[in-house]
């Protein structure tokens, strides 16, 4: 039985939405804690925080330890960071600001092992991730991880169809927040708002064109629903704090009661 970091795929087959935490705090103790909370999947953002590689290298450890899936939206769509998350066990690399065809295949080129990338060899942790010998992760990584390309510019909206035709990509990320910024050219975060749900409804159906997984952040549980309802299926829901304020408030709201 694999384990781990090559769990997603299967997870996803269902067709069932799957909602995983977002965690932007350092450190590997409360990423095992929230690995254990009963998501199907934990997110590291490194692009919005201050964990650095070392720390995620902890904390994919401590997820997978539980035998959760680690997902990790990297700092920058950089070749030598997306094999590194890769190598260290993740099981999904999130890139952001992927806007052109080019980038995409960048992408893909340094997620995925040769025929369809040029991925390099070694860092041994993701073997005990994946739980399969060197010759079976060879074999397996390619379908088994995931690499998804952040849809969150105008650029990017205008070549969705083009990008998601990307041989070997898995699929597309929304970030809402940047895109509804950039659709509105500066104005507003408005991550619920109709012109960002049309725009990500032709995300959505990019994606569904091209067999490939539609996902975004979501944030909250209205978000979640928004989403949901125009077909994605893989969301960012809480972050770490916000799991935080929420059980705060359920705990005030205890204790008044
Ligand atoms: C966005 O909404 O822009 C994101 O990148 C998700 O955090
Ligand atoms: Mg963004």
């Amino acid at each position: 039985m694999s384990g781990a970091s090559f769990a997603l795929r299967k997870r996803l087959a269902s067709g069932e939405p799957l909602i995983f935490p977002w965690v932007g705090t350092p450190g590997a103790q409360l990423a095992g804690q929230i690995a254990r909370l009963g998501f199907p999947a934990v997110a590291l953002d490194l692009q919005h925080s201050t964990i650095d590689m070392g720390e995620a290298a902890a904390m994919v450890a401590a997820i997978n330890a539980v035998n959760v899936p680690a997902i990790m939206r990297v700092r920058w769509n950089d070749p030598g960071i997306v094999n590194s998350a890769l190598d260290m066990g993740a099981a999904c690399v999130i890139a952001p600001m992927t806007n052109s065809v080019e980038q995409v295949k960048a992408l893909v080129k340094a997620a995925k092992y040769p025929p369809v990338g040029q991925r390099s060899w070694g860092g041994y942790t993701m073997l005990q991730s994946a739980g399969v010998s060197a010759g079976e992760y060879l074999k397996q990584a390619n379908h088994e991880t995931l690499v998804l390309a952040m849809i969150e510019t105008q650029e990017a909206l205008d070549n969705v169809e083009k990008i998601a035709a990307v041989p070997g990509l898995d699929g597309l990320f929304v970030g809402p927040s940047d895109l509804s910024i950039a659709l509105s050219n500066g104005a507003k975060i408005d991550r619920l708002g109709q012109g960002t749900l049309e725009a990500m409804k032709k995300v959505v159906a990019a994606a569904k064109k091209n067999n490939l997984i539609a996902a975004a952040f979501a944030g909250t549980a209205d978000g979640v629903k928004a989403y949901t309802e125009i077909g994605f299926t893989f969301l960012a829901g809480p972050t770490d704090t916000e799991l935080l304020r929420m059980g705060t408030a359920s705990f005030q709201t205890s204790l008044k009661g």
